[in-house]
């Protein structure tokens, strides 16, 4: 089973600051960091990125406000990950994230959600490209490891 997850910090994180607050829910949970790099994203590497949503109205607003300053990507590695990191972000819409979520507690918006958790295996494989190669995720021990599973 895959256990791991793409994770974007979008614009609107590291513009109010809450890159650290973010990153430190992530550590905390548990989860492991094996690849992190700050990315502005090009147009033709955003519309890859959100390829699935090409037919929604709120498509061109989404790429103009990804590609609007620079995001953090990361791959995140944990026991049921794609889940895990689903939960820690929230509802999509800010105003409705339940409260201890990161959208739910520093987000009231539904575009501008601070952070983007792929949502399935199939999502995962078709968005880490536009970030990572393979040989970019590193493999590392992690002295907490037996703690956490
Ligand atoms: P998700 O990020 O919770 O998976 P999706 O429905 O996959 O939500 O939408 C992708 C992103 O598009 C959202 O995180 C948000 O930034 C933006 N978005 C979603 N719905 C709307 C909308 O109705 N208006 C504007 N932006 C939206
Ligand atoms: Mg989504």
């Amino acid at each position: 089973m895959i256990n791991r997850t793409l994770i974007i910090l979008k614009p609107d994180a590291i513009q109010r600051n809450l890159v650290g607050e973010i990153i430190s829910r992530i550590e905390k949970k548990g989860l492991k960091i094996t690849a992190m790099k700050m990315v502005l994203l090009s147009r033709e590497r955003a519309e890859k990125l959100y390829e699935i949503h090409r037919d929604k109205k709120f498509f061109n607003d989404l790429v103009n406000y990804i590609t609007s300053g620079p995001v953090i990507a990361m791959i995140v590695e944990g026991n049921d990950v794609i889940n895990v990191v689903r939960k820690l972000m929230g509802k999509t819409n800010g105003a409705e994230a339940e409260p201890g979520t990161i959208r739910g507690d520093y987000s009231t918006s539904i575009e501008k959600n601070l952070i983007h958790g792929s949502d399935s295996e199939e999502s995962f494989k078709r968005e880490m490209p536009v970030f990572f190669t393979e040989e970019e995720i590193i493999k590392y021990t992690k002295i907490d490891e037996n703690w956490i599973k």
